[in-house]
């Protein structure tokens, strides 16, 4: 099967997210963003109205949007998937918590919304990532670490007992937040996440990708920023 993703070629931003599953599992896609006029054809399929927002991925049968969903909808195929009906379910859960963390992450530079520039917003913004710094960071980083240490399959990945896209997942937001915040993460105790990040960057095809020049560098227009006046201590 061979997969089209859309979505905006200068930014990893959610977009990775899907990447990096495609890219661990050697799918067959094309990344219609990233190609010659590939911005206004990721506006010309939204403008269709079908999706609200990318990334859509799609095959030749169907088409979806939201990270969480079309995981969801990949993450067997591609046998990056969990075993058994519960833990799939429980993938899912963690992943569309991971969505609400990555929210509260944009949220820190953009506090009044994505149409004002931070420039315009960069008082507020402090404000919101010195609460986010004190008490969201922590909470979400040990919850996800607490779900490593209770994975009844072992303490090697988040769900089950082998890599899942959840997992891929996780190591993307670690790596976002090191290049936002590295001050913030640097005084995080997080052990088992850490391990099972430097476990995905060791993954075959992965590592080989997150190596190569397709792999897009964090930069100021996506997600994850780094604005130094934000990363300090309350
Ligand atoms: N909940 C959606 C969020 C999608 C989203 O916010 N996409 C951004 C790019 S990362 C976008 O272009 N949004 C346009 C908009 O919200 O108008 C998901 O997880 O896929």
């Amino acid at each position: 099967m061979s997969y089209r993703l859309y979505y905006w070629p200068s930014i990893p931003g959610r977009g990775e997210f899907v990447r990096l599953a495609l890219e661990d599992a050697g799918a067959e896609y094309m990344d219609i963003g990233r190609l010659s006029g590939g911005s206004n054809t990721v506006a010309e399929m939204l403008n269709r109205g079908e999706h609200f927002a990318p990334p859509v991925l799609e095959d030749d049968y169907e088409s979806v949007s939201q990270v969480a969903q079309i995981l969801y909808w990949i993450a067997i195929p591609l046998q990056l998937a969990p075993d058994g009906k519960h833990e799939l379910r429980r993938m899912h859960q963690l992943q569309l918590t991971l969505a609400d963390f990555v929210n509260e992450i944009h949220d820190t530079h953009h506090p009044l919304g994505p149409s004002v520039y931070y420039e315009d917003q960069t008082e507020v913004a402090k404000q919101r990532t010195s609460a986010f710094i004190a008490k969201r960071l922590p909470k979400f980083l040990r919850y996800f670490e607490h779900s490593v240490e209770c994975n009844p399959a072992g303490d090697y990945w988040l769900v089950g007992e082998r890599c899942t896209t959840l997992d891929l997942s996780m190591f993307q937001v670690l790596s976002g937040l090191d290049y936002a915040l590295p001050n913030a993460m640097a005084r995080q105790t997080i052990p088992q996440l850490r391990d099972l990040a430097k476990r995905v960057t060791q993954r075959r095809r992965l590592g080989a990708y997150l190596a190569s020049d397709r792999r897009l560098a964090f930069n100021q227009n996506g997600i994850f920023r780094h604005y130094p006046e934000l990363d300090v201590e309350a």
